[in-house]
């Protein structure tokens, strides 16, 4: 029998003792003329035309000829929009599922499944796969604010978000070394503070027509994009820009070092209600997503109710766009709309608020930043990274749950997981992929498979033969001396 490693873990593998589906000039991908399906088709097609060097055709109709790839929409299936069922023979492969969504996650799934041998053919063992995800949030918070990553460096994380089936992207798009998304009605932010970084290194930011590629790039693989635009602590590259925005009326310095939790809004200033609404606003005109993500991190300089004043004033301007909104988990200390989706990042508090606003109708998205934070360096010889929330090794962002973080947190509120990777210290993509590979895929598993599918010894054989991918596209990766890599 085959051997199959599949990451993240699927529900059900049923592998046959029957001959391989094997790719060759016969292979057809099949699909109902849709537009989302023939997108996924096209996806599909050029996938395996690349993995196989053979150029493989999209149809639209079945006439049950040998090398057929269907894809097919079906409501037999688990109740979630990501289920889908994958049965390889060698006649055929039958991709199903209930939405695009579902038969992308079918796609990566067979992906993972093809291999080619040394006389270069490439196929896919007999196999019966069903599978559904543990979370319907299951994300990638990235820092394009400490150092840039331009579209291109970006799109190779999308695809690596896809391949383990990660569906949000969450893009940190502001902070106080600099402002990455254009503005059209503030354009002083990315004037003034989109060249800045870290450091003093290169900046730039992404224009509206940029932020539509990421979008559009993203939702190819079944990826949503949430833009977070941080108020009202983290907002030098604001103050930077518009002197109106600080008590004195003078802009303040740029700022290219690592300190966090200084520069503020203030509320009683005439600029500032004004200022937030037309910035969400504009958020709002470019990103489709139905939630945009406000912030709300690390504000040490201001009084509790003049922050919650400024959080309100966010999230109602972020409200009357349509869209719902998330918060890092400092939000949770003020009052909140029911559906408000708080981002729990630091374990070391009093879990009783947390609990009050789950009650009060918040949902939790589970960030703890000792498990998922993956710019926290390996162990203390990792070069890169920093340190504040521990050493993170593989197994420790593999062997964790969601729900036992937060004591008496009902697992009803909880709506997802998701990893952040911040960039004080991560200037390029290798050093992006350094930290995010294996770590990215551990994550993953946590947030996809169902916990009592889970288990260290049995990640670990499967992450090995995840290095190959990560080879074959030129990635770095951290070979943690944990993992057996063969
Ligand atoms: C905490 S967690 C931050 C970021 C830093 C990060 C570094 C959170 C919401 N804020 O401002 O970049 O630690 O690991």
């Amino acid at each position: 029998m085959p051997e199959i490693a599949l990451v993240p873990r699927p529900r059900s593998v049923e592998v046959q003792d029957a001959p391989a589906f094997v790719l060759d000039e016969a292979t057809t991908v099949v699909v109902e003329p849709r537009p989302e399906l023939i997108q996924v088709a096209v996806l599909v097609a050029d996938v395996l035309g690349r993995v196989s060097d053979q150029a493989v055709q999209v149809r639209y109709r079945d006439a049950g000829e040998r090398g057929v790839i269907l894809l097919r929409i079906t409501d037999q299936l688990p109740a979630s929009d990501e289920a889908y069922r994958l049965t390889v023979r060698a006649e055929r492969i039958d991709v199903e599922a209930r939405s695009a969504a579902g038969l992308i996650r079918a796609v990566v799934t067979l992906r993972q499944l093809l291999s080619t041998d040394r006389l270069g053919r490439t196929s896919a063992p007999a196999v019966r796969i069903e599978d559904a995800p543990r979370y319907a949030w299951r994300g990638l918070s990235i820092d394009v604010a400490r150092h840039f990553v331009p579209v291109n460096d970006l799109k190779v994380v999308i695809g690596l978000m896809g391949h383990y089936k990660l569906n949000v992207l969450h893009l940190h798009l502001t902070d106080d070394q600099g402002w990455r998304l254009h503005i059209p009605s503030r354009p002083n932010l990315t004037r003034l503070s989109g060249g800045t970084a870290v450091d003093g290194d290169p900046g730039g930011y992404y224009s509206a027509s940029d932020f539509a590629t990421i979008v559009q790039y993203a939702g190819a693989r079944g990826i949503r994009v949430v833009p977070e635009i941080d108020v009202p602590g983290h907002v030098n590259a604001a103050t930077h820009a518009y002197g109106e925005l600080t008590p004195s009326g003078e802009p303040t310095a740029e700022y290219t070092g690592i300190e966090v939790g200084f520069s503020y809004l203030t509320a009683d200033l005439p600029a500032t209600t004004p200022f937030l609404q037309s910035v969400f606003g504009d958020v709002a005109a470019v990103s489709p997503d139905a939630y945009i993500h406000i912030g709300g991190d690390e504000v040490l300089t201001m009084a509790p109710d003049e922050y919650a004043r400024l959080v309100a004033t966010a999230s109602q301007a972020v409200r009357s766009t349509g869209r719902q909104v998330v918060g890092w988990q400092e939000i949770a200390h003020t009052p909140l709309e029911p559906g408000t989706v708080v981002q729990f990042w630091d374990p070391r508090v009093d879990p009783a608020p947390f609990v009050e606003a789950a009650k009060a109708g918040a949902k939790f998205l589970m960030s703890p930043g000792s498990k998922t934070y993956l710019d926290m360096k390996y162990d203390a010889s990792t070069e890169l990274g920093l340190e504040w929330a521990g050493h993170i090794e593989v197994r420790d962002a593999y062997d964790w749950d969601p729900e036992t973080l937060i004591d008496g947190m009902p697992a009803e509120a909880i709506i997802g997981v998701e990893a952040a990777i911040w960039t004080e210290t991560l200037r390029d993509l290798p050093a992006l992929t350094s930290m995010l590979l294996p770590r990215l895929a551990a994550v993953a598993e946590v947030a996809w498979t169902a916990p009592e599918l889970r288990d260290w010894d049995d990640f670990r054989s499967r992450v090995a033969g995840q290095a190959a991918f990560w080879d074959r596209l030129g990635l770095s990766w951290y070979a943690s001396p944990q993992v057996d890599w063969r």
